[in-house]
């Protein structure tokens, strides 16, 4: 600093020189790095003995006596600016003992858990995948429902018994969590004129004691065409194709007659149990029996048709709704639907492909 050491007589000058020490403050103080530099800088300026401000304090004797309040002033405001910078710096190089403490280097890292695509659905898209390049389209719908699209439109009248079956939720009198994707064919058919080639995959909910092979919660897909001179024989030709690819042919089928109130002829495919190939009394999820139901089909009944104002003389279709979670746990060959939900990050990584 060019002024510094100089006898000064006036008060001017001395607001110069206070700028200036400010300004050398300032651009060393850029550079403090570490505790020794910052203990360096405060001592140049701070020091009762040699610091600057001393000086400073000293020299207020050479100014005019009027002129000496002003000056201390000034020494004041840049101690005070000083001593504010010094502390910031302080906490920003000064590590807190305390986390020197609980720091611990030797200590292994923490694993990262990533997440995986879940299981059923990467399924689902298997099964998306086989039914597209079939010619289908994939359609959606509200998991929350109407009377009217889940039960009413698919020939359930209030009061009718096959309702026990699919006991659900309800919001209001009228509103429900949907118990099947059924309601699907509806609203697509209200908006779509034959021919009609759709599938629709989604979450049911019901009433059901979770087992093995049931839960409250799970997924289904739809499947519905609609067209001229469409028979059971399309229906069968169609679901055998696709479960002897989704399975790559390693599975026995069969067809069970079966009632639904929307389709008529109807239909229960099953397929042979996984877990046991039949073998096994007491197995938990075919109960012995060799052989466990995964979807439920049939030709649309006539009164489904004229309820979305196709006429049934001059089309026909078939329908089916397939449990996605339950043919998850035979093509996967797992004992147990509820290992799906558990949120077990172990579990569920093991189905993503590499
Ligand atoms: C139905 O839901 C009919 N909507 C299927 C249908 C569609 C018939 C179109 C005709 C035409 P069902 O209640 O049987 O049917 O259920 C169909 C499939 O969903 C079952 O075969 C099974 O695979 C699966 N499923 C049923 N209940 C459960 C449950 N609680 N947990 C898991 N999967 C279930």
């Amino acid at each position: 600093m060019k002024t510094k050491g100089k006898a000064l007589s006036n008060i001017k000058d001395f607001k110069l020189k206070i700028e200036e020490y400010k300004e050398a403050f300032k651009n060393a103080s850029v550079k403090v790095k570490d505790e020794k530099s910052l203990q360096e800088l405060r001592n140049l300026y701070l020091s009762r003995k040699k610091g600057y401000l001393r000086v400073l304090f000293d020299e207020l004797k050479t100014l005019k006596p009027t002129d000496r309040p002003k000056a201390g002033q000034l020494i004041n405001g840049l101690k005070n600016y000083i001593q504010k910078r010094l502390q910031s710096l302080e906490k920003r190089i000064k590590v807190p003992k305390r986390l020197i403490r609980e720091i611990d280097l030797t200590l292994p890292g923490r694993n990262r858990y990533w997440g995986a695509p879940h299981p059923v659905l990467l399924f689902q898209e298997e099964i998306e995948r086989i039914f597209l390049a079939m010619g289908f389209s994939i359609e959606d719908g509200p998991e929350i429902e109407t009377d009217y699209y889940n039960f009413e439109a698919l020939n359930f009248p209030p009061h009718h018994p096959a309702r026990d079956d699919w006991d659900t939720l309800y919001i209001t009198d009228d509103l429900l969590l949907r118990t099947h994707t059924s309601p699907v064919q509806i609203r697509v058919m209200e908006k779509q004129k034959p021919p009609i080639r759709v599938i629709n995959p989604g979450k049911v909910f019901r009433k059901e004691a979770p087992d093995p092979t049931h839960l409250p919660m799970f997924f289904q897909l739809e499947g519905l065409v609609v067209d001229k001179d469409i028979t059971f024989a399309h229906l069968k030709g169609t679901l055998e194709f696709f479960l002897r690819t989704l399975f790559l042919e390693k599975i026995n089928i069969r067809f069970r007659p079966a009632f639904f109130p929307f389709t008529e002829p109807s239909a229960e495919v099953d397929i042979e149990c996984t877990v046991c190939g039949g073998k096994n009394r007491e197995c938990r999820v075919c109960g012995g029996e060799g052989w466990i139901e995964i979807l439920g089909s049939g030709m649309v009944d006539p009164q489904v048709l004229k309820n979305v104002n196709i006429d049934p003389e001059q089309y026909s279709g078939f329908a089916f709704g397939l449990g996605i979670d339950r043919t998850a746990l035979f093509a996967y060959e797992i004992q147990d639907m509820r290992y799906f939900y558990e949120n077990d990050l172990r579990f569920i990584r093991q189905f993503a492909q590499k």
